[in-house]
């Protein structure tokens, strides 16, 4: 080193000391993760909920519509770079006091990434092990052997840092993987009676190539945050709270003594476009809501709020609860996590915002109120539109082509399903399957037709009263999508 260098080293000692602080933030973040998972005790759980408290709902709405799915994950990618960025900062401030202390660097950025760490989790496992992964990197730079010539060491404790947070990384990533999610299993088989209406399911469905059955394989998520809550079966409690004569709380054996039901539901969330996938089936097993007034009156007043674990809160009229009904099972399995273990709201014939999951309260209000989503635009409480998707094309022998889909109307049902193959100038029924047991569920449709040339192929349902399909066009936002599914069709 010459003395006419003195700036090039110290750049290279900031990058290096940088690139150290952000492998530091990248292990604290790991550390977080490999005890415990998936979480919200995971240190960017918060951070995620922060983001999408924080974004304006304007662009929120415009993400669901453009985005979708993808628009979550960008925000949770968002999340987990500011929560490494902080820890970074942390573990380089960290380490200054250190030095200029002249005290062990490690521990001292390790303590200091606990405290973030704790106030955004209120989890002290989760924050110990943030700590204790920017420890081990900044030990791994620090780290000297007697041999080392003094010129190489900015490039080895890099390395030492990189191997440090690769090793930290690793193991958390394997370790995190398998938290969290300890949600019961189902052991044994199914009961009877679940069997039997799945069979029913299975026969009723129409065998088109490429299309879910009536009962979904594959149930869509939509969450507002990116990590659900972990609620335990055995801790939760449900209140009755608000204008109500008393207090009410259950637990699930409270709810699993009354007389046990299966329902046939679907749920479409309000958010998706007109053809879009968040349109879905299953066997719910639960108590009717009005099980919970056996005994009380039930209460007499306009509207209801369901809160839940994740802080989401829905309000709705209080008349929609005479048909409301409390799954703890889908499909004859425990209510998995994602879909609100272990109690979730199913609120026939409404769109699928106010089927509350991992409910905690029912409050009975005097006054309207309004609903998260219904804070950010979004009219999503009322009665689904009426629906028939395009979800399978299928070119069969003999240039015909089949093409089936799935149609929906809440508990208006559906009566009827037309097809064109002409762009909608003529119009054919379409094959159904038959009914499901239940007043909220959809139907299958198909045709199959002799195909020439490229053509559109426009569907259209109608409802139960007789109404047909709204022929406007509207995108979901703010009252759920409109209009006739249509698609060019080669052939
Ligand atoms: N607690 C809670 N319940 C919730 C939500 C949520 O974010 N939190 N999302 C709602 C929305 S917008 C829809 S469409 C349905 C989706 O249910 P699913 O994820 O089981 O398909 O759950 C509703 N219930
Ligand atoms: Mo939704």
């Amino acid at each position: 080193m010459t003395a006419d260098q003195p700036s090039a080293y110290s750049l290279v000692d900031v990058a290096t000391d940088g690139a150290i602080a952000l492998l530091a933030g990248v292990a604290a973040v790991a550390g977080s993760y490999a005890v415990v998972g998936f979480t919200p005790s995971f240190v960017v759980a918060p951070v995620s909920a922060f983001v999408v408290e924080t974004t304006p709902s304007a662009v929120i709405a415009w993400s669901i519509q453009t985005l979708g799915d993808l628009g979550d994950q960008l925000g949770f990618l968002l999340a987990l770079v500011l929560t490494t960025l902080l820890f970074a900062v942390t573990a380089a401030v960290g380490t200054r006091i250190a030095d200029a202390a002249d005290v062990p660097a490690a521990p001292v950025a390790g303590l200091l990434c606990v405290a973030p760490a704790l106030a955004l989790t209120g989890a002290p496992v989760s924050a110990l092990a943030a700590g204790a992964g920017a420890g081990i990197v900044v030990a791994a730079a620090r780290f000297r052997s007697s041999t080392e010539e003094p010129v190489s060491e900015t490039r080895r404790s890099l390395l030492r840092a990189l191997v440090g947070a690769v090793a930290v990384g690793g193991v958390g990533g394997a370790l995190g993987a398998g938290r969290g999610d300890d949600t019961p299993k189902r052991t044994g088989p199914v009961s009877g009676d679940v069997q039997s209406l799945l069979d029913e399911a299975d026969a009723k469905s129409l065998a088109i190539g490429g299309l879910e059955g009536l009962v979904s394989s594959e149930f869509y998520q939509v969450d507002i945050n990116s990590v659900d809550p972990v609620v335990s079966a055995d801790d939760w409690e449900l209140t009755v709270t608000g204008a109500v004569e008393e207090e009410l709380h259950f637990t699930l054996d409270d709810l699993k003594s009354m007389s046990e039901e299966h329902r046939f539901i679907t749920l479409r969330c309000v958010g998706e476009s007109l053809n879009g996938k968040k349109m879905d089936n299953a066997l719910w097993t639960g108590v009717p809501i009005s099980a919970l007034f056996e005994g009380t009156a039930m209460p007499d007043e306009c509207c209801v709020m369901f809160r839940a674990a994740d802080d989401y809160y829905e309000e709705f009229p209080l008349a929609a609860l005479e048909d409301g009904f409390l799954a703890y099972e889908m499909n004859g399995n425990p209510l998995p996590r994602s879909h609100g273990h272990p109690v979730r709201a199913l609120i026939p014939g409404h769109w699928g915002e106010i089927n509350v999951k991992w409910l905690s309260e029912i409050e009975v209000l005097e006054q309207e109120a309004d609903g998260y989503w219904e804070k950010r635009g979004w009219h999503g409480t009322g009665p689904v539109n009426t629906v028939a998707k395009l979800h399978a094309v299928n070119h069969l022998d003999g240039g015909r082509v089949q093409v089936g889909g799935h149609a929906y109307a809440g508990t208006r049902g559906i009566e009827r399903v037309e097809v064109s193959t002409d762009g909608g100038g003529s119009w054919t029924d379409a094959k159904l399957s038959e009914p499901l047991p239940g007043t909220d569920v959809w139907r299958q449709w198909e045709h199959t037709y002799e195909a020439s040339g490229a053509h559109d192929v426009v569907v259209r349902a109608t409802d139960g009263r007789g109404n047909l399909q709204s022929k406007a066009e509207a995108n979901a936002y703010p009252n759920g999508a409109t209009g006739w599914v249509s698609e060019r069709i080669e052939p």
